[in-house]
């Protein structure tokens, strides 16, 4: 039995760019400069993580109930985005590459940091290609600590050899490595050289050569 693990942003869909509108947003408020270079460092990094670093472009101190209604704000700014998304935010060759899994029998699973993930996966109405789920809400540690993929091949009952583990960020391919499972980078081959193989996008995967 195979087991196909699957990261969220960057992989399933293209958030980063909501995300970078909302947490933009706030900064602006708190007088912090941000940019879409500054956003790629939050690719990947959990909603804390994130606010840390926009606190740390701006040298600014805060308490932790400050930071937390910082982080509600910006994710109620997010939601307005994501309650917009449908099945055409689904990047290309997504669709038919969890099909054709589906169909030969893998068993698949989503392996994401945000704690929005089920929100989208029903937005963009794949949720019942999923055995399972495994996202922000249920880890206590992010990549690259494997709990995520480890939870997620758990849940579809596969071995850590017999998963694969698409992947987008750095941080990713690392947990998928140090889980011992097979990482497919999607984007540039020079930022994720450390994955097995990468690819540009799910159009130019081979789908069904994972089951030779
Ligand atoms: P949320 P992934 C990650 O998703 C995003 O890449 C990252 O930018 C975001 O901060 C994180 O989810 C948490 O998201 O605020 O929705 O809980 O790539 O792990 O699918
Ligand atoms: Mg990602």
């Amino acid at each position: 039995m195979k087991g196909f693990i699957f990261d969220l942003d960057g992989v399933i869909v293209d958030t980063a760019g909501y995300h970078f509108q909302a947490w933009k947003k706030l900064a602006e408020e708190l007088g912090v400069s941000f940019t879409l270079e500054d956003n790629e460092r939050l690719k990947g990094v959990s909603r804390a993580r994130s606010l840390e670093i926009i606190l740390e472009l701006g040298n600014i101190r805060a308490s932790e109930a400050e930071k937390k209604v910082w982080m509600q704000q910006k994710n109620e700014d997010y939601l307005e985005y994501v309650n917009r998304m449908d099945r055409q935010e689904l990047l290309p060759g997504v669709l038919s590459a969890l099909q054709i899994l589906k169909d030969r029998g893998g068993k698949i699973a989503l392996g994401s940091a945000s704690k929005n993930a089920r929100l989208i996966l029903e937005k963009t109405g794949i949720m019942p290609l999923f055995d399972a789920v495994v996202d922000g809400n249920d880890v206590s540690r992010a990549k690259p600590d494997p709990e995520v993929f480890v939870l997620a091949a758990a849940q579809i009952g596969a071995e850590a050899p017999d998963c694969v583990v698409f992947e987008d960020s750095v941080a990713g391919i690392r947990a998928a490595n140090v889980a011992g499972m097979t990482s497919i980078g999607i984007g540039d081959a020079g930022t994720l050289h450390e994955a097995r193989r990468v690819y540009p996008g799910f159009t130019e995967i081979d789908i069904p050569a994972f089951f030779e």
